[in-house]
């Protein structure tokens, strides 16, 4: 049997039992999802201006307990027009939607038709293909002051004002305080203000057809982004986001979307436009990737030396703290007992910082894998609530 003919195979049988099993989901949920070989996605995330969470690996996420609804949208055709018109990948693409969940082939033809090609999008893609791969003296000073503005700081202060409840009732669920929810969504949108006028749609066709570099990792995250909006009942051509397809307060990729986004607010949706629920979603996040509650994030390092220049750094490079003393560094805090840390360094304008990042360091490095980002976020959380407590 065919992988795809096997799929079908799999999607009627689920089909079938779903309506009777409401209150007992069938048992083949796991083994579909593990069906689908997931591709790592790390890198990408390095070279965008503007932070996301798309380094979320993109195996498409299978919903097996609802049954299956209608894709809302007026689309139908026989073959794809437009920009996408006899694109054998797309017709592929069509073919397996069709077989793995359920889509009409005309559904998915009338919908592609509509699709543009987005040549800023790829022009873009291939100039930062080429950018330089290691910071340069003073890179953190320079990135640092895109997202600790006042527009950043006080608008920060001003959202966990208008949604203390939200944001208490997150942080009470998911061990998670406020103000690292607060610092994803202001170093991502300014808290909604840069969400994006991309429509996701267009985006995700673009980089999965035209930009084989990645092509593999968005083909996932436009199947994801299907399943996504015909679970939500949303019109697939109304999303929209960033030029890489990241969506709602915290830019998740429909890939995180379907595993880690949560209806916090309880309306029967789930819209990361929306406040509450983007504020649940992050929490969440952080939660199923380790965040451990009432630990620190950074400890700052306290130099000797210059043996240090010898040590790799970087949020994966982990060390005991005997190994970092052995080379003139201790931290200048208390650290958590027994734990490794990660050596950062941060290239500031007045010369190298060094820092000891904690688990929850490395756990805001799952939104977006990059130290600099990680650190935007912790230094932003840390004067948003600086500012909230002050009044
Ligand atoms: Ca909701």
């Amino acid at each position: 049997m065919t992988r795809r003919s096997r799929s079908f195979v799999l999607t009627l049988t689920l089909a079938l039992l779903s309506p009777g099993c409401t209150s007992n989901p069938p048992q083949h949920k796991a083994g579909l999802r593990t069906a689908v070989a997931a591709p790592p996605a790390s890198g990408i995330a390095r070279q965008m201006p503007a932070p996301s969470a798309m380094q979320a690996t993109a195996a498409p996420v299978i919903p097996a307990s609802k049954p299956l609804s209608e894709p809302v949208g007026p689309y139908r055709a026989t073959r794809v027009l437009g920009d996408y018109a006899g694109y054998d990948a797309v017709d592929q693409f069509i073919d397996r939607m069709a077989a793995r969940h359920g889509f009409t082939r005309e559904y998915l033809n009338g919908l592609f038709s509509q699709v543009s090609r987005k040549d800023w999008t790829l022009n873009y893609m291939a100039r930062q293909a080429g950018a330089a791969a290691s910071p340069r003296p003073g890179a953190w000073t320079r990135y640092r002051a895109q997202f600790l503005t006042e527009a950043h700081i006080a608008g920060g202060a001003a959202f966990w004002n208008r949604h203390a409840e939200a944001l208490r009732r997150a942080s009470e669920r998911y061990g998670v305080p406020p103000e690292y929810i607060i610092g994803i969504m202001g170093v991502e949108t300014i808290y909604g203000r840069n969400l994006g006028s991309h429509r996701i749609v267009d985006a995700l066709t673009t980089l999965a057809f035209d930009y084989p570099r990645r092509g593999d990792y968005f083909a996932e995250e436009l199947e994801n982004f299907l399943i996504m909006t015909r679970e939500e009942g949303i019109d697939p051509t109304e999303p929209v986001g960033s030029f890489a397809g990241a969506m709602g307060l915290g830019q998740f990729m429909p890939g995180s979307f379907l595993k880690w986004a949560v209806d916090f607010n309880r309306d029967g949706r789930r819209d990361l436009w929306e406040a509450d629920d983007a504020v649940g979603s992050i929490a969440n996040y952080f939660a199923q990737h380790g965040w451990r509650s009432g630990e620190p994030v950074v400890t700052r390092a306290v130099v000797t030396g210059s043996a240090v220049e010898s040590l790799e750094s970087g949020y994966d490079a982990q060390y005991s703290l005997a190994e970092l003393q052995r080379y003139g560094i201790q931290p200048a805090d208390h650290c958590p007992d027994g734990q490794r840390v990660r050596l950062l360094r941060l290239r500031a304008a007045q010369g190298d910082e060094y820092w000891l990042g904690h688990e929850n360091f490395y756990v805001i490095t799952r939104y977006n894998h990059s130290t600099h980002y990680a650190m935007a976020v912790h230094e932003l959380a840390q004067a948003v609530r600086a500012r909230y407590l002050r009044g």
